[in-house]
């Protein structure tokens, strides 16, 4: 198949779901048949104290969450031993942007859990807490991401994307990483040598132009560097936050944009139905409109769960797996890279 346009891809909106639903399966099926990925993961969510604004977010604290909290390294690795008990193969650390902490309470966790735990894969900071570092404690974005490296992080998760048209980033989330600054960011941690994951938050107050303008601008990166591992579309969740959307995104439109996303983003490996922004179900019917990643039993989060998503206690493993098989797939676990651990 040719490379589609951003005409062709816009177009693709017009065409009826099932269609879209087949050429992206036959997409996903060339690229990895009835295997659909997942991990044993932990989020860990260490502070909620943030410098930056942002309409769509429920998870700082603010009047609507008036709920400020900052774990101590300590906490955080109980946190750790607990998961690494469970078989955790990988903690995904993310938080909001603390000006009061110091430089090394975001870094050096790192190493504490890489010391204790070196099996653990480290995905932590997203870009823009990279940028909001560099910002606050005067660095460049390089000195942010060779601190990273020396300190254990072994790959960045694909947050603080969310849309990178100008207008609409503007409006949802001013002051924060600009687009072009993700997409350095990025880069540069690409050109060390290490892989990323890349989200789109839509569902709110975006257009399909958006969308689209925002899955090219991650394809030529990936044309670049071919870094990033996965693309992870996030449904906007509407829940206690300063973004109010009229109409509700229909399952019908989240597939589209889940099948357009899988036939545009031609130089990414996987595609990735996050269970907790889409729902369970939608997620396991994403993997026939081609999704081939459902990231994992995840334990606990608190970004998109503050916003109304039902994953605070992620699911049951067990569970998990036994929904991947009986809706027609081959559950496989993997590691963080996309090696694969065990057939389920
Ligand atoms: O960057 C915030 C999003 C992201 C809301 O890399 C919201 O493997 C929906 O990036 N509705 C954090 N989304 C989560 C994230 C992620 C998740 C899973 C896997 C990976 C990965 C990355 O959550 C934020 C923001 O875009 N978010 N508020 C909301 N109301």
């Amino acid at each position: 198949m040719n490379r589609v346009t951003f005409d062709d891809a816009l177009e693709l909106y017009n065409r009826d779901l099932f269609e879209l639903g087949e050429i992206a399966d036959g997409i996903r099926k060339e690229k990895h048949g009835k295997k659909t990925y997942f991990n044993i993961n932990r989020h860990i969510n260490p502070t909620n104290i943030c410098a930056d604004v942002c309409k769509f977010c429920a998870y700082a604290a603010n009047r609507k969450n008036p709920n400020p909290y900052t774990m101590t390294h300590d906490e955080i690795m109980q946190t750790v031993k607990e998961v690494d008990a469970r078989g955790a193969k990988e903690v995904h650390i993310v938080s909001a942007h603390n000006p009061d902490t110091g430089l090394n309470w975001y870094l050096d966790i790192f190493k504490r859990i890489k010391a204790e735990y070196p099996h653990i894969h480290v995905k932590a900071l997203t870009a823009a807490e990279v940028d909001f570092l560099a910002r606050h404690y005067g660095k460049t974005y390089d000195e942010i991401l060779d601190l990273m490296v020396e300190n254990g992080v072994d790959s960045m998760p694909g947050g603080g994307a969310e849309i990178f048209d100008e207008k609409v980033r503007d409006y949802i989330c001013k002051g924060k990483v600009t687009s072009d600054q993700w997409i350095e960011i990025h880069q540069k941690w690409h050109e060390r040598g290490k892989k990323s994951n890349v989200t789109m938050l839509f569902g709110h107050v975006e257009n399909r132009e958006n969308r689209i303008d925002h899955m090219m601008r991650i394809r030529d990166l990936q044309d670049k560097t071919g870094g990033f591992n996965c693309f992870i579309p996030l449904v906007y969740q509407t829940e206690n936050n300063y973004l109010k959307v009229e109409d509700q995104i229909t399952a019908n439109e989240i597939l589209k944009t889940m099948a357009i996303s899988r036939i545009v983003l031609d130089n990414v490996p996987n595609l990735k139905a996050y269970w907790v922004t889409s729902t369970v179900n939608l997620a396991l019917v994403a993997q026939e409109f081609g999704a081939n990643d459902l990231d994992g039993n995840i334990e606990k989060e608190s970004i998109n769960s503050a916003a109304g998503a039902k994953s605070a206690n992620g699911v049951n493993l067990e569970d998990f797996v036994a929904l991947i098989k009986n809706s027609g797939f081959n559950p496989v676990e993997r590691d963080s890279v996309y090696n694969e651990i065990k057939e389920w």
